[in-house]
């Protein structure tokens, strides 16, 4: 099967993160097509005899890597997390990043923090000087979720953000989009972030506000695949 320039970017991002597993860790498999290339990779070198264990960070990424014969395991039955691999929607010049595209932010974000080591893998296209081009994602409980709505638009404007461009994500049928986890989603088209550490900071003080998109200092190794290749840093 041809793939697109993108795709082969994304794949050869994914396959140069096989580097960082070993034999007996349990993994954490992010979610999103980059992702999902990775869980493919992943899955080959299980069915090859790699003994490692895994937890999913959505229901899709669960079905695929069970597809696949990778052994899973509840989140609720582990104690550490070796190692999470997890595409992302942006990542800027100080390795902070914008997830979330594909609504799975809160699962992600709880298995990337539990990780000893967070490796995030991208498509070149990815690397932004600064976040906010894509619309920044932000989980909110369905209850009040018209109250929480105003909040965080005016945590936006007092961070001289925009915030008339606020909007519930929606499923195909018209009814508001329902996250893994239960929740809707915020995609707060904000424009760029100067300062995402404090945006982020204020965003979790909002009640109502489950989880936000901005995962900041938190990615220990940045993968970027192009049509050729991929490189790797890792971050200080
Ligand atoms: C899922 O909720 C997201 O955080 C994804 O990791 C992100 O949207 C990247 O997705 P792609 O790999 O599909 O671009």
């Amino acid at each position: 099967m041809t793939l697109s320039p993108t795709d082969a970017a994304k794949r050869n991002a994914a396959l140069r993160a096989l580097e960082f597993v070993r034999p007996g860790m349990t993994i954490g498999l992010g979610t999103g097509s980059t992702a999902a290339h990775f869980v493919v990779a992943l899955g080959v070198e299980v069915q090859a005899g790699l003994a490692v264990r895994a937890v999913a960070t959505s229901i899709a990424t669960y079905n695929q890597a069970a597809s696949l014969g990778i052994p899973l395991l509840d989140p609720n039955d582990i104690d550490t997390l070796d190692l999470a691999v997890d595409g992302a929607d942006e990542v800027d010049r100080q390795h902070h990043l914008i997830k979330g595209g594909g609504g799975a932010l809160l699962r992600e974000k709880i298995i990337a923090a539990a990780a000893h080591e967070f490796v995030v893998i991208v498509d070149a296209a990815k690397m932004k000087p600064q976040l906010g081009s894509f619309p920044l994602p932000v989980e909110v409980t369905p209850f009040g979720a018209a109250l929480t709505t105003k909040a965080v638009q005016a945590v936006l404007r007092g961070q001289n953000l925009k915030a008339d461009t606020v909007r519930m994500r929606l499923a195909p049928d018209g009814a508001p989009f329902i996250s893994d986890g239960g929740n809707y989603i915020l995609d707060c088209a904000c424009g760029l972030i100067a300062a995402p550490d404090a945006v982020a900071g204020a965003l979790s003080a909002v009640p109502g506000v489950v989880e936000h998109g901005l995962f900041i200092a938190m990615a220990d190794i940045v993968i970027v695949g192009d049509e050729t290749g991929a490189a790797v840093a890792r971050v200080d």
